[in-house]
């Protein structure tokens, strides 16, 4: 019994399933290839202000360089050594970030890049962003240092030494995903070097991994590194606080491995989340806003409590990795809007928005041919800084999707509405539906053909809201629409389907 007691107050303490962000902030934003530099000030001018809770941020460790094609985005996730040192930034810059962020409020994740090195075909030679010497074929990286010891190689068992068929849990572990040289987490010494590495970004202050290619490792082996770690910096953190962890697990269904055998770890992304809500709001497959009732774990997702979702990231926004081509991004900016809206009006799970950058999205027989373009960047493959317009948008091709109008103010009604339940939920039995977050806040979207109206209960006190969606509270008015709940807590609500923005949302900071 009390062993059973010990091992249950272990289990309890050990895994680290929340983000360690500042009370009252609650979602996440992927600054997919931003510099060091610009994400400090994003925190600073703008993440800050505006609630957001953290950044996850790109690899930033030091990777193999590809000229064919010209600096894809991709390269970043072929490390071949664990120096701070990327297109990003270098660790200095990293620092100034972690320390700047930090000091706002605004939490860094990082991008752990831990079941690989570069391709096998990756050559020999310096074209690295530090300039580290590196010999795939010979498997040899003296910057980190490993050596062919290092790898599975041996224990592989496919003709290729790729993973062939992903029906086979040992392939998928032990042989190298896309002939990326697949590390041999069982060795304590790679073990050791890689919780090294996580140390490294510890102490500096970042408060989580998300753990890239997850269910390429064992679970056992994540475990073996993630139990190394120290705990977060205590400049910033509590003593004994662990790092936040999600680890990249792919589970649509159908393939032997499941994100459920990573729950010990700690959270998993929810891919099903953003397919489903793509399929749901494009009205593909028959489906209706009104089942999104039960959304959640009634859609056979992964426990709230273990799931880190989004609409779009950057391997599915362009048609990589998987979830297909229900998945909604800025490309398809009104229906795009809606899912962010939904998704953080919904209490379900850790929240991530995604924050891109354009590319010349090319489609030739529905395949991107272009979906390997890297950031936006200059001759010389430095990447260009993020400038901002006098309308607060982003230049130089940078979507910032986290500016626009309505998903920041979403991810205020989140934080307004954080641990109040999912109530009156209305729907019209298609695709018109409303919920409320108790007394605090309420949404209602229209994706019918045809518009909406109707009296409904928010549950909010009675006064007049701003809504959040075509303006915002200024000044002690509405900059556009406002809503007036009654003394009862019913509302009239108007939505023409033509709008560019056909959802309303309303909350307690919103009130006049
Ligand atoms: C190609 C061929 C191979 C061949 C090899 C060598 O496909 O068969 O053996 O050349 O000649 C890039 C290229 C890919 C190339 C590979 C090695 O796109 O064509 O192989 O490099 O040179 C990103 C990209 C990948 C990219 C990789 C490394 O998405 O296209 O590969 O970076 O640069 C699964 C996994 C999941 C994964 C997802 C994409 O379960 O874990 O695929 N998602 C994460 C990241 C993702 C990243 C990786 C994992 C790898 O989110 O961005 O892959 O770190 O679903
Ligand atoms: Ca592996």
């Amino acid at each position: 019994m009390q062993v059973l007691l010990l091992l249950v107050a272990v289990g309890l303490c050990w895994g680290q399933y929340t983000p360690n962000t500042v009370p009252g902030r609650t979602s996440l934003v992927h600054l997919f290839e931003w510099r060091w530099a610009d994400i400090a000030l994003e925190c600073e001018r703008y993440l800050a202000p505006n609630g957001f809770g953290g950044v996850q941020v790109s690899p930033p460790n030091e990777n193999i360089v590809v000229t064919n094609p010209n600096r894809p985005w991709w390269e970043r996730y072929q490390p071949v050594s664990y120096r701070i040192c990327t297109r990003s930034g270098n660790e200095d810059e990293f620092r100034d970030m972690v320390t700047r962020c930090n000091n706002v409020g605004v939490r860094i994740y990082v991008d752990a890049v831990v079941n690989h090195m570069c391709s096998a075909a990756g050559g020999t030679g310096t074209h690295s962003t530090c300039g580290s010497y590196f010999n795939a074929g010979n498997r040899d990286f003296p910057a980190v240092p490993y050596s062919g010891w290092d790898f599975n190689d041996g224990k592989c068992q496919t003709a290729s030494g790729d993973i062939e068929n992903y029906g086979d849990i040992y392939q998928v572990r032990d042989c190298r995903l896309v002939s990326l040289l697949d590390l041999a987490l069982e060795k304590d010494y790679v073990r050791s070097t890689v919780a090294a590495y996580m140390n490294h970004l510890i102490d500096i202050g970042v408060a989580g991994f998300r753990i890239d290619a997850a269910k390429h490792m064992w679970p056992g082996d994540i475990r073996a590194f993630l139990d190394k770690l120290n705990d977060l910096n205590t400049q910033w953190f509590s003593a004994g606080t662990k790092p936040f962890i999600y680890q990249e697990v792919i589970d649509l269904g159908g393939e032997p491995i499941t994100g459920s055998e990573y729950f010990g770890n700690g959270r998993v992304t929810e891919f099903k989340y953003g397919a489903k809500l793509g399929t749901v709001i494009r009205k593909w497959n028959g489906e209706k806003m009104a089942y999104l009732k039960n959304w959640g774990e009634g859609w056979g997702f992964v426990p709230s409590d273990r799931a880190l979702v989004f609409v779009d990231n950057h391997d599915n926004q362009r048609g990589h990795g998987a979830g297909g081509s229900s998945i909604l991004t800025f490309w398809d900016a009104r229906l795009y809007k809606m899912a962010v809206g939904f998704m953080l009006a919904h209490p379900y799970g850790v929240t991530r928005v995604m924050s891109s950058f354009r590319w010349p999205r090319y489609f030739v027989d529905g395949q991107d041919v272009n979906d390997w373009v890297g950031p936006p960047s200059n001759d010389d493959g430095s990447i260009k800084p993020v400038t901002i317009n006098e309308d607060t948008t982003c230049g130089n091709d940078w979507v910032c999707e986290h500016r626009w109008r309505q998903i920041r103010n979403m991810v205020i009604f989140r934080n307004v509405v954080d641990g109040e339940p999912f109530s009156n939920w209305w729907d019209n039995g298609s695709n018109q539906v409303a919920f409320g977050r108790g007394n605090k806040g309420f949404i209602i979207f229209n994706n019918d053909d045809w518009s909406l109206n109707v009296t409904l209960q928010t549950g909010l006190p009675a006064g007049t809201y701003c809504d959040v969606i075509s303006g915002q509270k200024e000044d002690g008015s509405c900059t556009a629409a406002e809503v007036r709940v009654a003394a009862d807590g019913m509302a009239s609500f108007l939505i023409s389907n033509k709008d560019e923005d056909a959802f309303i949302a309303i909350h307690a900071d919103a009130k006049l």
